[in-house]
């Protein structure tokens, strides 16, 4: 059974933000069980830790004689050894797997920008003159990737490992109001979520922050 790293007490409070949940949803997407091993922002930083990942953050993955990190190429592996994230046709297997780039590095990178801001530099002199130009490089993405999902349900036919990276990344935009403005995203990412595995996945890292609130 796989071993995943997620926060021991998340930073977003449970609302399925930290990086953990892709693979989470990953692995209940194609019914393989997991365990979890919980890390403090301290244990993340040790030698014991780096040792999994070099940059010393989670999620790290562990089966059998293999490590990896980065949840791109974690959910890769998963949707390449198990059925149901990936097509079996070898051309709509590259399209999903380009989706999954461009979740990661076309959209996440922006979103990324954005909602750090929001977070850690709201009191800088300079926030409320940066912002707006943080927004519109989102909603310039926004705009193009509506014009995709408005037509269909999932980016390139059934649901892929492509919608799950995309969903991951546009949730991070939930507090930011944006996705409000783009009306075909929002029911895209609704769809996302309505899956069972989202919901299992999203129900297990909430209850991680709801056990840390009480101890
Ligand atoms: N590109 C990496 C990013 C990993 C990442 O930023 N993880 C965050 C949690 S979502 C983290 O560990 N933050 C704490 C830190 O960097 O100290 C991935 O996709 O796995």
């Amino acid at each position: 059974m796989p071993t995943i790293t997620a926060f021991e007490s998340s930073p977003d409070r449970g609302k399925g933000q930290a990086r953990d949940m892709r693979v989470r949803w990953a692995l209940e997407e194609v019914g393989q069980p997991y365990d979890v091993r919980l890390l403090s922002f301290a244990a993340m930083k040790q030698p014991a830790h780096r040792a999994l990942h070099p940059f010393g953050q989670i999620p790290t993955y562990e089966d059998g004689d293999l490590t990896l990190f980065e949840s791109g190429a974690i959910v890769l592996h998963i949707a390449e050894r198990h059925d149901g994230l990936l097509p079996k046709d070898a051309n709509a297997r590259a399209r999903a797997i380009a989706w999954m780039f461009a979740a990661l590095s076309t959209m996440e990178p922006p979103i990324v920008e954005l909602t750090m801001a929001m977070l850690f530099e709201r009191d800088r002199s300079w926030y409320a003159e940066r912002l707006p130009s943080l927004q519109e490089r989102v909603r310039i993405r926004l705009g193009e990737l509506s014009r995709r999902v408005g037509k269909t349900d999932w980016l390139d036919g059934a649901f892929s490992a492509g919608d799950l990276m995309m969903v991951t990344v546009l949730r991070r935009l939930n507090t930011s109001g944006l996705l409000d403005e783009f009306r075909d995203i929002a029911a895209y990412v609704a769809r996302a979520e309505a899956r069972p595995a989202f919901r299992r996945a999203f129900e297990a890292q909430l209850a991680v922050f709801q056990a840390a609130s009480r101890s």
